[in-house]
């Protein structure tokens, strides 16, 4: 009898970075304690008191998101689901926000001792990057819209840099999605835009549309980037996850990018749901062993699953894998 976590499709034979849990999917909608359609794509960070805190992505029956904070002692299982939402779209106030709000991602900012979380705010005029600070999850400043549509994909790096804040997001245009990064005195002002990442073209898996998928994960070797890429099929897109390092004192210099995906759907609770073949992360905890990565991930536009990655092993597979980005795009744009 197959159950859903047998992996369905064969064995490919890579070593995977990215090892699912075997609880997942960890959360349904089945799970919360209001009525909804579906829960998926969770920011993610750790409380102080190590608590694991999700804030969750949930989609009604009118098909508007709005944001729900989980809370469990493990990061797996024995959740603690807010009562009712936490962060509702308020277009009286935020007239962006009239189409809900979705895909958040957040940063502890320690000169702020306050939590930034960035979310795509789907407004008349297509999907938009807005900002809100919170101490505690339960109150929050808005900063409004950020970044005008079309963007999404957005985090803040938890530091300034060279005195600036720094954001990743995506804007979209005729000529493809790709990664930009901007800087702000202020977090309300933004500018210096440049391009950081590209998306390939042709055939690749990561052609036409990337995205930021977590924040960026600090290590002592640079910034590490998981990015989303988005592959158009005649029965639909197809979301997997791709790998790269960026300088940490100049973010946009992209140090290494791999070729392959790392990690795609394969899972049953991946291939089939509302939208087929997704895995979306949008949030991590790192354990206190300073190595171990705890992904949180939309399976599906459905679910919340959960899978685990070493740093270590990330960086090594970089090196025997990844190239520098001037040679990538010399060779394949
Ligand atoms: C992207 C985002 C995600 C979603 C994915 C698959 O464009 O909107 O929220 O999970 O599509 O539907």
């Amino acid at each position: 009898m197959p159950t859903q976590n047998i992996i369905s499709r064969p064995n490919t034979g890579f070593e995977p970075l990215l090892v699912r849990h075997p609880a997942n999917p960890i959360l349904t909608s089945k799970d919360w304690p209001y009525l909804i359609n579906s829960v998926f794509n969770a920011a993610a960070t750790l409380l102080p008191d190590g608590t694991t805190l999700l804030l969750c992505r949930c989609e009604d029956r009118r098909g508007l998101s709005h944001l729900c904070a989980a809370r469990s002692a493990n990061g797996v299982d024995g959740w603690q689901i807010d009562s009712e939402p936490t962060l509702m779209p308020s277009p009286k106030d935020y007239p962006e926000e009239i189409w809900g709000i979705e895909d958040p991602r957040i940063t502890f900012v320690p000169e702020l001792q306050q939590y930034v979380v960035t979310y795509t705010s789907y407004s008349r005029g297509g999907p938009g990057v807005s900002l809100a600070l919170t101490k505690d999850f339960r109150t929050f400043e808005r900063y409004g819209v950020i970044m005008p549509p079309d963007d999404k994909d957005s985090a803040l790096l938890p530091r300034r840099i060279n005195g600036y804040w720094a954001l990743i997001h995506r804007p979209a245009t005729n000529l493809g999605a790709h990664m930009w990064i901007s800087y702000s005195p202020d977090l309300r002002h933004w500018g210096s835009h440049r391009l950081m990442l590209e998306a390939r073209r042709g055939a690749w898996w990561d052609a036409n549309k990337i995205g930021l998928s977590p924040p960026p994960i600090e290590t002592s070797r640079g910034w590490l980037v998981l990015y989303h890429g988005v592959r158009h099929t005649p029965s639909g897109c197809l979301y997997r996850l791709g790998l790269a390092l960026f300088d940490l004192e100049n973010p946009e210099k992209c140090l290494l990018r791999g070729d392959s995906w790392i990690f795609g759907p394969e899972a049953e609770y991946e291939l089939h749901g509302d939208v087929d073949d997704v895995v979306f992360p949008c949030g991590y905890t790192m354990d206190a062993d300073g190595d171990t990565l705890n992904i949180y991930y939309g399976a599906a536009d459905c679910a919340i699953a959960l899978a685990r990655a070493s740093v270590r092993s990330l960086l090594g597979w970089l090196d025997a894998n990844g190239c520098c980005e001037r040679r990538q795009r010399a060779q394949d744009l």
